[in-house]
């Protein structure tokens, strides 16, 4: 029983007791104080870039039992998020730091790993998250349900499909509905963190559907079975999300920029266009007076093949027959003996006008 009149060492002890509580109060809130604003610290280093996480828009669990939550939660909070802070590090510094993520995915090619895969992580996982939803009801008669029905004849040869892509992807990858620049719907699967938007995919669209087939997406509860991960996923997709996505990209501006990519003939003559009237531009001569015949050919070619869809308009044809005129007046321009170089860079002048033109009437 502890006496009321308490002996004064006992009294000394528990004030210095006391003075060391107040003391380790103090220390535990400084840990404490350091300890958030380190966590903000970290959280602002997080985001500190053009890139941020998305909101998941759904609780951990909210997929379960099709994905358990401890899956969900390092999904997203962890691999989502390595992609955003390591494509914030990777584009800091460079021209694609104030590029929108779809513009530096269309044009993942020229950019290197680190942006191509952490790109391409963000723009997949952010898809991702949003066509998963508990309880969501497949329509036969909305738009894309009535288009899955006559591209595939039924939504089970679609699924068969897509988990044929995904179960087949060797690795890491994703398993694609998507949206061709002819509007058709299609089925693909792609390595790593590529997608159908990016330049270096050999299938290009918009996709509608995307299946993470990372094993990080379903081995925690499936462990090696991707085929039953993917069995089960088709539980949990969001089919009005789904239908969103397919009228999205119906108008998409992106889906004309993929439509031109995919119009080689047009590439072709830009490569040689480019090789030969920039060295002009600077006074050398050699390249165009060389492939002057090479040109004509690219040009020719141009109007000779299929032109897609949404340029198949008068003025571009027009300007395609300029181009082709254009170019053999500069090529008979270089066969002749005493052709100037100033009259040829004229000549290439008003040729890369002319091309201007076209890539110009594209973009309208
Ligand atoms: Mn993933």
């Amino acid at each position: 029983m502890i006496s009321d009149d308490c002996h004064p060492v006992v009294l000394n002890s528990n004030f210095i007791f006391a003075k060391k509580f107040n003391m380790k109060k103090r220390i535990y809130s400084a840990i404490a104080i350091i300890t958030l604003l380190s966590i903000g610290q970290k959280s602002m280093a997080q985001s500190d870039g053009p890139f941020s996480l998305p909101p998941l828009g759904y609780a951990y669990n909210a997929l379960e039992p099709a994905i358990d939550a401890l899956t969900m939660e390092t999904h997203y909070s962890k691999h989502h998020q390595a992609y955003v802070t390591n494509l914030n590090k990777a584009v800091k510094g460079t021209d694609y730091e104030t590029w929108s993520l779809e513009d530096i995915v269309l044009r993942a090619g020229r950019m290197g790993d680190a942006v191509r895969n952490n790109a391409g992580g963000h723009w997949n996982h952010s898809h991702f998250w949003k066509i998963l939803a508990k309880g969501s009801q497949f329509d036969p008669n909305s738009e894309v349900g009535k288009a899955i029905t006559q591209t595939f004849t039924s939504l089970d040869s679609l699924k068969t499909l897509m988990n044929k892509a995904g179960s087949t992807r060797f690795g890491s990858g994703w398993a694609w509905l998507y949206l061709t620049p002819e509007k058709k719907l299609a089925v693909c699967s792609s390595p790593n963190q590529d997608n159908p938007i990016m330049d270096v995919s050999p299938e290009r669209g918009i996709p509608v559907l995307g299946i993470d087939v990372w094993e990080h997406a379903y081995y925690l509860k499936y462990m090696n079975k991707r085929g039953d991960y993917l069995a089960a996923i088709w539980s949990v997709i969001n089919w009005q999300q789904v239908n969103q996505n397919f009228k999205e990209a119906l108008t998409s501006p992106l889906l004309k920029d993929i439509e031109k990519d995919t119009w080689t003939a047009l590439k072709d003559f830009h490569k040689v266009m480019s090789q030969t009237f920039h060295p002009a531009e600077e006074g050398n001569l050699q390249p165009i007076r060389t492939r002057s015949g090479e040109m004509v050919e690219k040009a020719k070619a141009l109007q000779a093949g299929k032109i897609p869809a949404s340029f198949n308009t008068d003025p571009i044809k027009k300007a395609i027959a300029d181009l082709v005129a254009g170019a053999d007046a500069l090529d008979k321009l270089v066969q002749k003996k005493n052709s100037s170089d100033k009259e040829v860079t004229e000549s290439i002048t008003k040729l890369h006008d002319v091309f201007h033109l076209i890539q110009g009437l594209c973009s309208e």
